[in-house]
């Protein structure tokens, strides 16, 4: 499985085609990762952002990366954990299913994700990997036109959870 690579880090330094941002439906930025990513990409990209009119939970959405050095970033939304009961598992699932549809749709071969929803909006980390790491191993089957899935860790926590699945 060395197409999927774990890392630890600002996602927003990466060199790869595109970074994948844990957004909310409006868009136009926030707190952690999706703050980090419009401090580094700088003002253009609330201003593109703007015409794309939002983006529901689970759906994914694609602007240039201005500053940073990845070319893309795709930005996602993920759920609010609110108990399980909410179809949260399935919206996650869906975040990922729909990055990679659009990361494909764009020539994208390179791709890093943070860990989607596992911040503000509290989904269970151990679960939550689960789902990313199983809906990437599931679209490598079916698809060969990205080289490298890299799940970005911003702490030592979100890096062992990934290290637990990935290397079991
Ligand atoms: N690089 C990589 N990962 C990061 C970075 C970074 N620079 N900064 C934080 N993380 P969160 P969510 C990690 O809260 O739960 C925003 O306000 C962080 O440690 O960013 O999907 C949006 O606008 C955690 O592991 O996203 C939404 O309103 C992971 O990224 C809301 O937060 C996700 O945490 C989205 O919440």
């Amino acid at each position: 499985m060395e197409k999927i690579e774990i890392q630890k880090g600002d996602i927003t330094e990466l060199n790869v085609d595109a970074i994948v941002n844990a957004a909310n439906t409006s868009l136009l930025g926030g707190g952690g990762v999706d703050g980090a990513i419009h401090r580094a990409a700088g003002p253009e990209l609330v201003e593109f952002n703007r015409k794309l009119g939002g983006c529901q939970t689970g759906e994914a959405k694609i602007s240039p990366g201005f500053k940073i050095p990845a070319k893309f970033i795709i930005h996602t939304v993920g759920p609010v954990w609110s108990g399980g009961k909410n179809n949260e598992e399935i919206l996650l699932a869906n975040c990922y299913r729909n990055s990679l549809k659009l990361a494909v749709e764009n020539g994208i071969k390179t791709i890093a994700f943070p860990a989607i929803s596992t911040g503000v909006y509290r989904f269970p980390l151990e679960r939550a990997t689960e789902i990313a790491v199983g809906e990437v191993k599931k679209f490598f089957k079916k698809n060969e036109s990205i080289e490298k899935v890299i799940f970005v860790c911003f702490d030592e926590k979100t890096f062992q959870a990934y290290k637990k699945l990935l290397n079991a």
